[in-house]
């Protein structure tokens, strides 16, 4: 017998109760909050991480390329302008190279990709090929972990300048300026999809990308600590 779905406000209430399993708790991430990541752990994070940042516009571009309907188009392409940058703005792989200075990290050195543990390799080009392989709807539900992603930039701001003082405060722009990005780019991303996963197979499936995505943040870290705190 088919479950009757959840009514919008019940599945977005499912969709944010996944929070406890985003990467904020991860022990890397605790660590790194209570200043206890060494430089080279820094540094490794930073290195592994401009692999995931600099994979975003490729997978908004599958999203793109899968997706049949203007409207959603126009609003979607901002994403890849945000962080490739245009006329205007230098966008946000620059604002990320910065905090790689930042931390002592040469721009050559993060764009060689050298760095990149094997676990991050995976898990990144899994994001990628998952939104190359899989409907737009799909993509845009496994960008919702974002929803999340405000409170790690403000842990960040937070607690780098007091634990990290050897990075300079212009190194940690890219968290100031995810901060509105970010919820603007969810809002849309929660409309997407709380308009599309409508019956409660399709809800129960929106789960299971949510977490597939929640599951590839974490093993990021996994990898990070396992190669960075010994
Ligand atoms: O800086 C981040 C970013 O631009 C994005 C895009 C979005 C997506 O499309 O999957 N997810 C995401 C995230 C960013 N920063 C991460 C962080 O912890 O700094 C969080 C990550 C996300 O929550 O998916």
């Amino acid at each position: 017998m088919n479950a009757e779905p959840w009514t919008r406000a019940q599945f977005e209430e499912q969709l944010r109760a996944k929070e406890t399993r985003y990467h904020t708790h991860h022990p890397f991430h605790l660590m790194m909050n209570e200043g206890r990541l060494s430089r080279e752990a820094i540094r490794g994070w930073v290195a592994n991480r401009f692999y995931y940042q600099a994979t975003i516009p490729m997978k908004d571009a599958a999203i793109l390329a899968n997706c049949r309907d203007r409207e959603v188009r126009r609003r979607w392409i901002t994403r890849i302008l945000d962080q490739d940058g245009d006329g205007a703005a230098e966008g946000g792989l620059e604002a990320w190279l910065r905090l790689g200075e930042a931390v002592g990290l040469e721009r050559a050195r993060l764009w060689s990709f050298a760095d990149v543990l094997p676990a991050v390799r995976f898990a990144v080009d899994a994001y990628l090929n998952f939104a190359k392989t899989r409907p737009w709807q799909e993509a845009v539900c496994s960008s919702l972990t974002e929803m999340f992603a405000p409170a790690a930039h403000q842990d960040r701001l937070a607690t780098w300048p007091r634990h990290y003082p050897w990075i300079a405060a212009d190194g940690l722009a890219y968290f100031r300026m995810r901060l509105s990005q970010a919820r603007r780019d969810v809002a849309d991303g929660l409309e997407l999809t709380l308009n599309h996963f409508t019956t409660r197979e399709a809800q129960e499936r929106a789960l299971e990308i949510l977490q597939f995505k929640l599951d590839i943040l974490w093993t990021i870290l996994d990898a990070c600590q396992l190669a960075y705190c010994r």
